[in-house]
């Protein structure tokens, strides 16, 4: 349902969603402890190389398409699961954004008692004459939404181990590379390894949306917002690896999940990124929203569909502030090949480290 007056809760989303926060507050130190022959299990080491970056025939600011050279580095083979992200937690006693109770300047204008911890859920419209250009009618701020309660308080993660974990900020994902000993991937490197060694292809696996009527990943059929016909078999996330891996063997680089990554967006930045191992902007700015600060997110996600977002091609990038968190955004970790080589972070070579998750 479309609200014509707008609830406090249904200000918080929107504040949520068009917030221009990010600026840093307080820290939390937190300790590395996931043992450092862990770190590269599960992860493919993509070779270093050279690729065509971006498309000429996509929206504004995935042009212009050019080439970019990227040094060899691991990803994680799949997005960071539910275990995984419970396994920093109980290692750390990290706090989420969605579980904190949100400071007064983070959401100006909203009174103090509705100031409450909650993150953004798909909540249909329940209409069929859904806009598609009011997206405040499908996200609602659920108070008590987070990881652990992915639809809000009732709902768990008890069978869904093998989930990406969602209701994760920017913050919250690179605390979590931090204790892992690893890093957010560019979004360089993201489209590099998304690519999986083809060469401007127009998805993951190559030319063909659906090739021989096959769906190839975690993606929306039927009319969005409203009707979802899961013929790709699920409704929202699916557990990792649920669909074939591309190239490199790396799963759910298309759908599932919106996947976060270092850089920081600018619409314009291919005009001018260095032609080696681009690592981002030192500022933000996006002209939907200026003043805004945001990161990058790659990947699309189970909401994707052409009909509203056709995200799930490896050129198509997104933003969004690194403090907002939605049931439809997770991540994956990198490390760079050259530091493996080196030995800093190899197995057994580092078992602790403190590290300051900046809030
Ligand atoms: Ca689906």
């Amino acid at each position: 349902m479309i609200q014509r007056t707008p609830s406090p809760i249904f200000i918080a989303a929107a504040a949520l969603l068009l917030s221009s926060s990010g600026d840093v507050g307080a820290s939390e130190k937190i300790s590395a402890t996931l043992p450092a022959p862990e770190r590269t299990r599960e992860m493919v080491l993509i070779p270093g190389g050279t690729f065509w970056m971006g498309s000429d025939t996509g929206p504004a600011d995935t042009r212009p398409q050019h080439r970019v050279k990227v040094d060899g580095f691991w990803m994680d083979q799949h997005e960071v699961t539910n275990e995984q992200f419970a396994r920093f937690v109980e290692s750390t006693g990290y706090v989420t954004t969605a579980e904190r109770t949100p400071a007064p300047d983070d959401l100006p204008g909203i009174p103090a008692d509705q100031l409450v911890p909650g993150s953004l859920v798909f909540t249909p419209p329940g209409t069929k004459d859904a806009s598609l250009h009011q997206p405040l009618s499908w996200w609602q701020f659920v108070p008590g939404a987070n990881w652990r309660h992915p639809e809000g308080p009732g709902s768990g993660i008890d069978d869904r181990a093998k989930h990406p974990v969602v209701h994760v900020s920017w913050d919250d994902a690179a605390a979590y590379c931090k204790w892992a000993g690893k890093r957010l991937p560019t979004e360089a490197e993201w489209e590099y390894a998304a690519r999986g060694g083809l060469d401007r292809k127009e998805y993951v696996w190559g030319g063909e949306q659906e090739p021989q009527g096959k769906h190839l990943a975690n993606i929306w059929q039927g009319r969005f917002p409203e009707q979802n016909t899961k013929e790709d078999g699920f409704i929202a996330a699916a557990p990792v690896g649920s669909f074939q891996a591309n190239g490199y063997g790396l799963y759910d680089m298309a759908g599932n999940v919106w996947e976060w990554c270092a850089d920081w967006y600018r619409p314009d930045y291919y005009a001018h990124s260095p032609a080696t191992d681009p690592s981002g902007p030192d500022t933000s700015y996006d002209p939907d929203e200026p003043g805004a600060k945001k990161r990058v997110e790659r990947g699309g996600s189970f909401l994707c569909t052409d009909q509203y977002c056709g995200s799930f091609r490896p050129a198509r990038r997104m933003k969004t502030s690194p403090d907002t968190s939605l049931c439809h955004t997770g991540f994956r970790c990198a490390i760079s090949a050259a530091v493996t080589n080196a030995g800093a972070p190899a197995a057994g070579s580092v078992t602790s480290a403190e590290v300051t998750a900046s809030k």
